[in-house]
C-alpha cells in the first residue's frame, strides 16, 4: 500500500508522478464563470472541459467560482476549500481500468445561504461573463404540466418582497443583473446545463416571470441583454462511494475527501449565443450548433427516460444498480422495446444521427460494470424527472395512437414504489424525492381508487381521464398489488 498524499496545490508536483495534475497557473487567473450547483455532474462535465482547455494553455481568464444555494452545499464548499478547490476525477472504463486526474478549473466557492452579498458580488463582477447552472430539474421552480412559474414557493415570495435578501437562483440572478445594469456593466450569459428540454428557454421564461413581478424595468433589460443558450449535456456520473475514496488513497496515493467518478463518454452540444463571450470550448470537443432542440429531445427521451424505466422497475424488482438491470435479459429487452416502440416513433428523424447506433451505445453505456450507477440515484427526484423524461412520450403516443404500455407499467410501478416504499421482496427502498410524502399519500389511496396516484395533474396532466390509458394502468396496478412479480409482467409484454 502506498502512503497517500493530501490533495492540495502545494502537493501537485509530487502527485504528478501518480496521475495527471493541472499544469496551469491557478493562482492569478480571473473568474469568468460563476457556477450554481457544484454536484458531481458539474465536476465531471463543464469543469472538466474547462480544465482540458486550461491544460492546453487556453482560457486563462475563465476560472470557475462555485456557488451553493442550499445548506447541504456547505459540505462540498468546506472540502474544496481544504483542497485548494482541487478534486480528482476518476474515469471508469468497462474493462475495470480507472483513469484518475486532478482537476483544477474551480478556483473559488461561495455560499448564498451564509454570504449572499459575496455571491451577488461575484456574479456582478466585471470579469464574470457566464453564470452557468446545474440546479436540477426541480430547481427551475415551474409546474411541470402548465409550464408556469410557481409563485407559491415561500422562498420566492420572500425574495420578491425582499430583493436584498435572495434565497433562490432567481433572487440572486436578478440582484446581480440589476447591479450590473446600474453600474453600466454588460450582462452575463445564463447557461443552463440541466436535463430539461429547451433548458435555456426555460431558464429565460422562469427568470423573466420572476423579474417582471419584482422589477418590470429590470425584466425588460434582462430580456434584451441576457442570452440563454440551450444546451444538451451528457455524462453518467454516479454517486461517489467510500470505496472510491479508499481506492484513490490506496491505489493512487491521493487523499481526496470527495472525488468524482464518471463514465468515459462525454458530450456537450450548445447553441452559440452568448451575451459577453465564451471560452473556446470547441477546442476540446464541445459541439456548437444553431439549434440544440433535436439533440436534447433525443437524449432526454432515450437516455434519461431509459434510466428511469430501468430505475423504477429495477427498484421494485430488487436490482440496486443500472448495470445489474441491463445484465438481466428481461430488463434489457424491455428497455429496448420501450426505446424502439414508444420513445423512437415520437422523436422523428434527427439529422446526422443514426438512432439505432445511439440506442446501441446507450445499452453499452448502461452496462458498464465498473460504473455501478445506483438505482436509488436514478429514482431520486422522480417527481421532477418523469414529467420531463417519460410522461411526454406517453401523452404523444396516446395522441398518435401509438404503443404506450411500456411507459404505463413504469407509472404503475412508481405508484407501487411510492405506496409500499419496499421492493417486491419486502426490502425497504431508499426514496429521495422532494414530493415523497405527497407521492406516498396519493399512492396509498390506490386501494380505494386505483387512479388516485395518477390524478395528480401537475405531474401527469390529464392521463387519468384518458380511458385507454386508465384501463391499461389499472390492470397493471392490480397485477402488481396481487403480488405478480414485475419481471414476469415485463416478460409477458415483450
Ligand atoms: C440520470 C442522469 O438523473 C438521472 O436520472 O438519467 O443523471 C444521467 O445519468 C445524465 O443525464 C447523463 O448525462
Amino acid at each position: 500500500m502506498k502512503t497517500s498524499i493530501q490533495l492540495q496545490q502545494e502537493n501537485l508536483e509530487e502527485l504528478g508522478s501518480n496521475m495527471p495534475v493541472p499544469t496551469y497557473n491557478r493562482t492569478d487567473n480571473k473568474i469568468g464563470i460563476v457556477h450554481v450547483g457544484v454536484g458531481g455532474f458539474h465536476r465531471a462535465h463543464q469543469a472538466y472541459y474547462l480544465h482540458q482547455l486550461r491544460q492546453l494553455g487556453e482560457a486563462p481568464d475563465w476560472g470557475i467560482c462555485g456557488i451553493g444555494l442550499r445548506d447541504a452545499d456547505t459540505k462540498i464548499k468546506n472540502i474544496l476549500k481544504t483542497q485548494d478547490h482541487l478534486y480528482t476525477l476518476m474515469v471508469k472504463h468497462p474493462d475495470g481500468k480507472i483513469e484518475p486526474e486532478v482537476i483544477g478549473s474551480i478556483v473559488d466557492f461561495e455560499m448564498g445561504t451564509t454570504d449572499p452579498e459575496l455571491v451577488i458580488a461575484r456574479m456582478a463582477n466585471a470579469n464574470t461573463k457566464i453564470v452557468s447552472l446545474t440546479i436540477t430539474e426541480g430547481g427551475y421552480n415551474f409546474n411541470p404540466t402548465t409550464g408556469k412559474f410557481n409563485f407559491d414557493n415561500p422562498d420566492i415570495q420572500h425574495e420578491l418582497r425582499h430583493p436584498q435578501d435572495p434565497k433562490t437562483v432567481y433572487g440572486f440572478l436578478t440582484a446581480a443583473l440589476k447591479r450590473r445594469r446600474d453600474t453600466g456593466l454588460p450582462a452575463f450569459t445564463i447557461l443552463s446545463c440541466d436535463n430539461i428540454e429547451h433548458n435555456g428557454d426555460m431558464a429565460r421564461k422562469m427568470l423573466l416571470a420572476f423579474a417582471k413581478v419584482q422589477d418590470e424595468e429590470l425584466a425588460t433589460w434582462i430580456a434584451q441583454e441576457v442570452r440563454f443558450p440551450n444546451s444538451m449535456v451528457d455524462r453518467i456520473t454516479p454517486v461517489t462511494t467510500k470505496a472510491d475514496i479508499d481506492t484513490l488513497a490506496q491505489n493512487y496515493g491521493v487523499d481526496d475527501a470527495w472525488p468524482v467518478t464518471c463514465e468515459p463518454f462525454i458530450q456537450w452540444v450548445v447553441e452559440d449565443t452568448f451575451s459577453n463571450g465564451r471560452p473556446p470550448f470547441e477546442k476540446v470537443g464541445v459541439q456548437f450548433v444553431p439549434d440544440v432542440g433535436p439533440y436534447e429531445k433525443m437524449k432526454l427521451r432515450l437516455l434519461n427516460a431509459g434510466h428511469s424505466v430501468l430505475g423504477i422497475l429495477g427498484a421494485i424488482h430488487g436490482h440496486t444498480t443500472i448495470n445489474a438491470c441491463v445484465e438481466d435479459e428481461v430488463f434489457a429487452n424491455y428497455l429496448r422495446a420501450f426505446l424502439d416502440e414508444e420513445a423512437t416513433p415520437v422523436l422523428g428523424d434527427i439529422e446526422g444521427i443514426n438512432l439505432e447506433d445511439y440506442k446501441d451505445s446507450l445499452l453499452e453505456r448502461f452496462a458498464n460494470p465498473n460504473i455501478k450507477d445506483s438505482v436509488s440515484r436514478i429514482c431520486s427526484e422522480s417527481s421532477a424527472k418523469l414529467p420531463k423524461f417519460l410522461i411526454p412520450t406517453l401523452h404523444e403516443n396516446l395522441a398518435a395512437g401509438g404503443s404506450f404500455k411500456f411507459a404505463t407499467l413504469v407509472l404503475a410501478a412508481w405508484c407501487y414504489y411510492s405506496d409500499k416504499q419496499l421492493d417486491q421482496h419486502g426490502k425497504p427502498l431508499e426514496i429521495i424525492d422532494a414530493m415523497s410524502n405527497e407521492l406516498h399519500n396519493m399512492a396509498s389511496e390506490t386501494k380505494d381508487d386505483p387512479l388516485a396516484f395518477i390524478k395528480q395533474e401537475s405531474l401527469f396532466g390529464d392521463l387519468a381521464k384518458k380511458d385507454s390509458f386508465a384501463s391499461t394502468y389499472t390492470s397493471m396496478l392490480q397485477k402488481l398489488y396481487t403480488g405478480i412479480k414485475i419481471n414476469e409482467l415485463m416478460q409477458s409484454m415483450i
